[in-house]
């Protein structure tokens, strides 16, 4: 095992057992929603991961250690501090680790911790991907690399369209991340069920998931794979509402002179801000859904 990594006691004793086990992210709980929706959210999460068979594995780094599995205590220190707390990607695990600071792991960091950790499966609500302008700007989020090399399933609703998604999907497909569709042809657009864009392919069971990452294992090759699961049709949002709230954080981004590791961050709250409460809603169902799908998946993975 890996000298700066902890795992908790429940996660290492289904890992050993060969039972299923669920990765979570942190940033979504830190910089994603507000306190105290995060906290709620990230307990309600572990909790639906449970009801469907699995153990919850929450990801971050705390005093310098990489946690596979947190106390609520952890949760709730992470939820409260918000953005106080490192928003950590995969460069800046040395620095935290060498440090002993803490860190919420966006995408591409749980990834790698999951994996140092013996995890398969991780669930959260949107990836980060290629912003728009990013021909100018070359803002193109580490998840895509990390989905690139390191051998983590990942279960999200699509991606927000504060992203080019078209240009997102190029990438992938460049990188050979293969992009799966649960129950859909069509990408979805995270608030929304449809982007217009195709996926790679359309799976209908975690059976035929846990079939296709199964494979991908046995071909021997680094990456992990992208499972793109719709919003539930009753949560879904407005497209005409969530576009506009989009454009105008954009505007309000590129005004401010937004840059860097701050980008996403900032749309986030702004979209939250201009939608009232109903993209959070919206946000926080599509989770609960993504957690439900990784666990059936974790689950027939271990049979
Ligand atoms: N997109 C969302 N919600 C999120 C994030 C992205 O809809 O919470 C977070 C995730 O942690 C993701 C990170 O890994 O933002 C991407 O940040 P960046 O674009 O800076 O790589
Ligand atoms: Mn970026």
């Amino acid at each position: 095992m890996n000298k700066h990594l902890d795992i908790a006691p429940e996660v290492a004793e289904a890992l050993a057992a060969g039972r299923p086990v669920v990765a979570l992210e942190s940033t979504i709980i830190s910089h994603g929603m507000p306190y105290p929706k995060n906290v709620e959210t990230a307990l309600l999460v572990e909790q639906t991961i449970r009801d469907n068979g699995a153990v919850p594995a929450t990801i971050a780094v705390i005093g310098g250690r990489l946690k596979a599995g947190l106390s609520r205590e952890e949760i709730e220190y992470l939820g409260r501090t918000g953005r106080g707390v490192a928003k950590a990607s995969r460069r800046d695990l040395p620095a935290l680790v060498a440090r002993g600071a803490d860190g919420a792991t966006t995408v591409a960091t749980t990834m790698i911790i999951a994996s140092l950790a013996g995890i398969r499966i991780f669930a959260t609500g949107g990836i980060g991907g290629v912003h728009r302008g990013a021909e100018k700007t070359m803002d193109i989020s580490a998840d895509l690399e990390e989905l690139a090399q390191t051998p983590v399933m990942v279960v999200c609703a699509g991606a927000k369209s504060i992203l080019d998604l078209g240009l997102t999907l190029e990438y992938l497909e460049t990188k050979g991340v293969p992009v799966i569709g649960y129950g859909t042809d069509e990408l979805p657009a995270f608030y929304t069920r449809r982007s217009g864009f195709g996926v790679d392919y359309r799976v209908d069971s975690p059976a035929e998931l846990a079939a296709m990452f199964r494979a991908q294992r046995e071909l021997d090759y680094p990456g992990g794979m992208l499972v793109t699961n719709p919003i539930p049709e009753e949560y879904a949002m407005d497209k005409a509402v969530i576009d506009a709230a989009i454009e105008q954080a954009l505007r309000e981004a590129d005004a401010a002179g937004i840059k860097g590791k701050e980008t996403t961050p900032f749309l986030l709250a702004k979209v939250v801000e201009l939608t009232g409460g109903d993209s959070l809603e919206s946000n926080i169902q599509l989770v609960l859904n993504n957690a439900r799908l990784a666990a059936r998946t974790a689950a027939e993975l271990s049979r």
